[in-house]
């Protein structure tokens, strides 16, 4: 035991060892202060929030910008890279990490303070690789770098999930015109009919580079033209291929001869590839197998497709309503089925202009997962992406971030109920976020209501920002809640979020909100007397203002001032809309239960 002498004695010491403690301190506070330390941004952005919606109270000019960053000079964002290395964001466990075993079968196991677990494997030629790491890095860029197509490829047109349409629109009269229509088919399969397009439903829309389109089996008559061409599969089992300008078919139809609901997805590379999932096996009353299918658009043939039925799934049911990505710098797809499982498929892609040829040779990686939050199964949004960080959501209410290079999940979060909607990012200054809600599924009591919950959480840390709660009516059929993707506002819009929620007051009608990015706050709430489960659609005109255009099941088709919520214009497209909308500039695409896809020039 120290003696009150000795303590005397090393009171010098001490305080010089103190002294450099407190500075060093310090130094790390100043760091997190600035955002130099990672993680620490997540409670940087937090008290930001805060901040600012005292001061929105005060100063509602301040509201829209970014706060001060006193720094000067903000961390440098290497978002033109397409260089993978360079794009990786390392990160560590949140602080809810508990504990991580390795199981005896190579799978792991990471649990957390809350008595939550999840445990998961990373497959290789359908045997769990113990310890796996990536042969290769793996990362996307800034959204707008996602595709080299001028277009929508895949659903929201990027990593992000932010981008519905693509380039400018000269608004005028602040009307909707329907210019064409093309007629499309329907099924009946799994004890239902399926009229026109689906959910979620967004048709593609492509501008070829000449020397592609001059490749492919376009009619003749438009290898010439500069054509922008709607790619869309639908739930009569084809692929329509029309020329968004007429809406006339530019080549033949693919017949997969099976449902698509969910959406494709174009190469971003302008490689002539096309990806579609399958959302029935039964036509008609002819079954099939579940398959996800890659098409060469040269020719229209199949090239490659994966089981839906996955020998290695927890789940059998093998549709894909998801709406893959692809890393063009790794020649990569990601995708996500109902199965339950995230495929990573090296695609080997060979392209030969010259000779008018191209093939795939494809290595297929499998994440399969277990959360102690719920044993459902099945992935029905799209995944989204930040760098090397996958987010994602489940029929069981499993949020995830998942490295995509370790395919080990950094965090995971409960969302409490079936989540179908896609994730949508946003980077600011202030960190990275992601905005998600929830629909009213396996809470769900005949004759009861619960909430749908929206929510801003630090796409870092798996961190709360603000949660809203709206009341909803159960169904079971028809779920009440966020089925559509949010709207996250950019440009005149870029203070706020914009959330379509079904059910909200009986089983028909619906509501629009507006939420505050930063204080979680209405900015406005608009009753709709039909509810909708298709996204809203954001573009932009030529003089820098933001319009939405909704969609909702009596077949209505409004153009949205996000400013109020208020209409400009409604037109009927003829059905009910499940399926959102892609614009291209002036032209608005969509197929509704009507059984047609409609071409409307946003005037
Ligand atoms: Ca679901
Ligand atoms: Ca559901």
């Amino acid at each position: 035991m120290r003696t009150r002498k000795s303590k005397k004695n090393s009171l010098l010491p001490a305080l010089v060892v103190f002294t450099v403690i407190l500075l060093l301190v310090f130094t790390a506070l100043v760091l997190m202060y600035f955002g130099k330390i990672p993680g620490i941004k997540a409670m940087d952005a937090k008290r930001s929030d805060i901040s600012a919606s005292t001061a929105a109270a005060t100063n509602t000019a301040a509201e829209s910008k970014q706060p001060p960053d006193n720094t000067g000079e903000p961390e440098k964002e290497p978002a033109e890279s397409t260089n993978p290395d360079e794009l990786l964001i390392s990160w560590q466990n949140p602080e809810s990490f508990a504990a991580k075993k390795i199981m005896s079968d190579g799978s792991v196991r990471k649990s957390y303070n809350d008595g939550s677990s999840i445990q998961f494997w990373a497959m290789v030629n359908n045997k769990t690789a113990k310890g796996y790491k990536a042969p290769y890095n793996m990362a996307f860029g800034s959204p707008d770098m996602y595709s080299e197509l001028e277009g929508v490829t895949t659903f929201r047109g990027n990593n992000f999930r932010n981008a519905p349409s693509w380039g400018s629109c000269n608004v005028k009269e602040k009307k909707l015109e329907i210019v064409w229509t093309h007629d499309i088919g329907a099924v009946s399969g799994v004890g239902s009919y399926w009229p026109g397009a689906g959910w979620t439903g967004q048709p593609l829309l492509v501008h070829w580079s000449e020397e592609v389109r001059k490749l492919m089996n376009i009619n003749e008559d438009l290898k010439a033209k500069d054509l922008v061409e709607v790619i869309y599969p639908v739930f009569d089992g084809k692929v329509y291929f029309l020329d968004l300008e007429t809406g006339r078919a530019s080549r033949p139809e693919i017949n997969i001869g099976f449902t698509t609901k969910g959406t494709g997805m174009v190469d971003p590379r302008g490689y002539p590839l096309f990806y579609s999932g399958q959302g029935l096996n039964e036509n008609n009353g002819k079954k099939g197998a579940f398959k996800y299918r890659i098409f060469n658009l040269i020719n229209q043939k199949e090239v490659f497709s994966l089981q839906g039925s996955d020998s290695v799934a927890f789940r059998s049911w093998g549709a894909n309503d998801s709406s893959a990505l692809l890393n063009r710098y790794t020649d990569t797809l990601i995708n996500c089925g109902e199965n339950g499982l995230v495929y990573k498929v090296k695609l080997n892609t060979k392209f030969d202009k010259g000779a008018g040829s191209i093939s795939i040779d494809p290595d297929v990686t499998k994440y399969r997962y277990k959360s102690s939050y719920s044993a459902n199964q099945g992935i029905e949004n799209s995944p989204a992406f930040y760098r090397n960080l996958m987010y994602f959501a489940d029929n069981g209410g499993t949020i995830q971030c998942l490295d995509i290079n370790t395919l080990e999940p950094v965090w995971i979060y409960k969302s409490d109920d079936d989540t179908d909607s896609t994730i949508t990012l946003e980077e600011t200054a202030d960190g990275v976020f992601l905005y998600t809600a929830n629909e009213i599924d396996k809470r769900g009591k005949a004759g009861a209501r619960a909430n749908c919950n929206i929510r801003k959480l630090n796409a870092l840390t798996g961190e709360l920002i603000w949660q809203r709660d709206y009341s909803c009516a159960y169904q079971d059929y028809i779920n009440g809640g966020a089925l559509a993707t949010p709207v996250v506002g950019k440009n005149d819009i870029s203070d706020m979020v914009i959330f379509n929620i079904a059910l909200t007051g009986t089983t028909n009608d619906g509501t629009l909100v507006a939420i505050d990015k930063r204080t979680g706050k209405e900015v406005w709430n608009r009753h709709l007397k039909a509810y909708s489960w298709s996204s809203p659609v954001d573009f932009l005109s030529d003089d820098g203002k933001t319009y939405l255009i909704l969609c909702d099941f009596l077949g209505d088709m409004h153009l949205i001032d996000p400013k109020t919520g208020q209409d400009m214009d409604v037109i009927s497209v003829g059905g009910n809309v499940e399926a959102s909308p892609a614009v291209y500039n002036d032209m608005a695409v969509v197929g509704t239960y009507a059984k047609k896809v409609y071409g409307v020039r946003i005037k």
